[in-house]
């Protein structure tokens, strides 16, 4: 047959189906406003996806549309990773130190003798300028939560445990999680996140939850490691050995439901390959979560993410920002259909 360029509408056509609704995504998933001026040599401050508390040194390696793959500066390639341009992971240098916070030199580098200048000048890189950083002062911290509470919070990694976890961090509208008594690689920064077609601040993270969250749940409560008496632990007791606060339930908001169904389709970073955004479908939903199908390819490739991943796009959000996408003509990387 002969090939016709590809097209979402008539594609949308053929298959009798629908995008998903524009009104479904946060504004970080959706059309961005301005372009990306990241370009490749560029120095940051960044997330480090697997160990998602940590900042590290990084320098942009690769541009492409609204996107931009980070190497992490002295490690090997293999831990590059993509971000979109207006990411909150990724902030100017010089930024951890004015927030308190804890940046990971790059290799051989030795603590207290770091200093951004110092290091582009020796490495001939470049300072990313901090205009470039979308995700600066946007967002108001919901009130209420404040660094040293605690609360009851999912562990991402090992996601079937709730715990009793501390607040390290309040910056901007993310809390940073830590669970009592384990190393930081649990940690990460919760979004409170505010509903696109909501002028209300009724910002939660599905994650968290308020101290007797659990109890009244009938739910098992993680406790903190090494905990003497895991089986009496109270709350009441926990909070006064430790002098610490429990977040106010106030705090806490109902996130409000993401819309998303079945059969809607869209455009969804392949986290095997991440630099690779394909034609996807949601296959299946959860209260928070979505499970994608990359169309063409076999369920065993689906996997779920939650619905304001910034790996999930609209219909058209390629073609907007000048990144290429996969799809069933893309070439020789796809299966063969009939008829091809
Ligand atoms: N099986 C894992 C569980 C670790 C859980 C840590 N959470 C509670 C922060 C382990 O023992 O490593």
């Amino acid at each position: 047959a002969k090939k016709r360029t590809w097209s979402w509408q008539a594609y949308l056509e053929e298959e009798r189906a629908i995008a998903a609704p524009l009104k479904l995504f946060k504004e970080h998933q959706s059309f961005p406003q301005s372009r990306n001026s990241f370009k490749v040599g560029m120095k940051l401050e960044g997330l480090d996806p697997v160990h998602p508390s940590l900042f590290c040194v990084l320098t942009v390696a690769e541009v492409q549309g609204y996107r931009m793959r980070l190497h992490f500066d002295g490690y090997p390639e293999c831990y590059d990773f993509w971000v979109n341009a207006d990411s909150w992971d990724v902030k100017p240098p010089g930024w951890c130190e004015k927030s308190s916070l804890k940046l990971l030199l790059p290799k051989g580098c030795r603590e207290g003798e770091f200093n951004w200048s110092t290091y582009v000048k020796n490495c001939r890189g470049q300072l990313a300028p901090k205009h470039l950083f979308k995700s600066l002062n946007t967002s108001v911290t919901p009130s209420g939560f404040r660094a040293g509470m605690k609360l009851e919070a999912v562990d991402r990694k090992n996601p079937t445990l709730i715990c009793v976890a501390t607040i390290n961090a309040v910056v901007d509208n993310r809390l940073l999680i830590h669970f009592d008594n384990w190393e930081d690689t649990y940690d990460y920064w919760a979004l409170l996140i505010r509903p696109s077609n909501s002028f209300r601040c009724d910002a939660s993270s599905p994650y968290i939850h308020p101290v007797g969250f659990c109890e009244d749940a009938e739910l098992t409560l993680t406790t903190p490691a090494e905990y003497k008496h895991p089986r009496s632990f109270s709350w009441e007791r926990y909070l006064e050995e430790t002098g610490t606060q429990a977040a106010p339930a106030r705090a806490f908001k109902q996130r409000p439901p993401h819309g998303f169904q079945a059969g809607m389709k869209l455009e969804a970073v392949d986290r095997r390959n991440s630099m690779l955004i394909r034609v996807a479908t949601i296959s299946d939903t959860e209260e928070h979560r979505v499970k994608v199908h990359f169309d063409g390819w076999g369920d065993e490739y689906d996997y779920w993410l939650d619905a304001d991943s910034s790996d999930l796009h609209p219909v058209g959000w390629c073609q907007k920002t000048g990144h290429p996408l996969q799809h069933s003509q893309s070439g020789s990387e796809s299966p063969v259909l009939p008829g091809q």
